[in-house]
């Protein structure tokens, strides 16, 4: 595992992989460093054949508190824009494999972007989610204005990004941002739980799911549907779906083979 700075990571049960931001003092607050860890942490992961799902977490203060203000503040435009890509922080659809954010405290700006970059949000009753960027002068740059947009719908995801407005846990769950929200002492263990559920489950179906899913967002309906029709067909040469009917109509628990 290598050496990381500003992240942890572990692997709490079997099959799960954990990546902790690690910047309390900053809560959390995205800098370049921290991106390019959790980029390469989910890239182990996602190539590990003993991983099935991964979680993404910072503490109980702040899951992440934004992109990190302090160091873009020095940063000129021309120097920003050569040294990222606009559309590739939170490309989280990258990585095959579901992530699932664990989510305590503040989730604002980029934390609250990375949080809808994954796949789920277990949310405890601590979590604020916000988009504040309109403070600085700027606007939501890694995904906000589109992944809010359309899990919220356009009327609050307007107010939330044009004056600030925070979401509670609670407001969250309601409006259909989060999975679940939890007590602040299980929100971990909840999400982990979540995660080993996902991984027991025939990791093909698994990841042709996912991607079908995703597609929602990219596609007109007609080649949503064309998309899922050529997964499930895809599906059905598997050893997995043959073992999946089988074990049903035996009444028992399916073996996967993830093949
Ligand atoms: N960046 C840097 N430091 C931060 C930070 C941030 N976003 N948020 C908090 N900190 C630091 C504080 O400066 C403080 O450090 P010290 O002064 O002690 O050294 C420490 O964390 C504790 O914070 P506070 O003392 O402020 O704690 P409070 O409990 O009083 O307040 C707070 C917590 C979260 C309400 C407050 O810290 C706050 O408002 N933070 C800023 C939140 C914010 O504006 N977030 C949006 C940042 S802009 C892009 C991708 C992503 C983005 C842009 C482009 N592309 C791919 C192009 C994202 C942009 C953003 O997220």
């Amino acid at each position: 595992m290598p050496n990381y700075e500003n992240i942890i990571v572990e692997t709490p049960v079997e099959k799960v992989g954990l990546v902790r931001l690690n910047r309390p003092k900053a809560l959390n607050a995205l800098n370049d460093a921290l991106m390019s860890e959790v980029h390469e942490a989910l890239t182990g992961f996602d190539a590990d054949s003993d991983i099935s799902c991964m979680v993404i977490t910072g503490n109980e203060r702040a899951f992440a508190a934004g992109a990190d203000i302090k160091q873009m503040s020095g940063q000129s435009h021309i120097e920003y824009m050569m040294t990222r890509s606009v559309s590739d922080n939170f490309n989280f659809t990258r990585y095959k494999k579901p992530i699932i954010a664990a989510v305590s405290g503040f989730a604002l700006g980029g934390g609250c972007e990375m949080a809808m970059a994954c796949d789920m949000i277990v949310a405890s009753e601590s979590a604020v989610f916000g988009q504040p960027e309109i403070n600085l002068g700027i606007l939501p740059g890694g995904g906000g204005t589109q992944r809010l947009t359309r899990a919220v719908g356009k009327a609050l995801a307007m107010e939330i990004m044009l004056t600030d407005r925070r979401l509670s846990a609670d407001e969250a769950l309601k409006y259909g941002l989060v999975n679940r929200v939890v007590a602040p002492e299980i929100y971990l263990d909840e999400a982990i739980k979540l995660a080993q559920k996902v991984a027991s489950m025939s990791q093909v179906a698994i990841r042709l799911t996912k991607d079908a899913i995703n597609k929602a967002y990219e596609a007109t309906l007609a080649e949503g549907l064309e998309f899922e029709k050529k997964n499930f067909i895809l599906l059905f040469g598997t050893e997995d779906r043959q073992e999946g009917m089988t074990a049903f109509v035996e009444k028992r628990k399916p073996h996967w083979k993830n093949k």
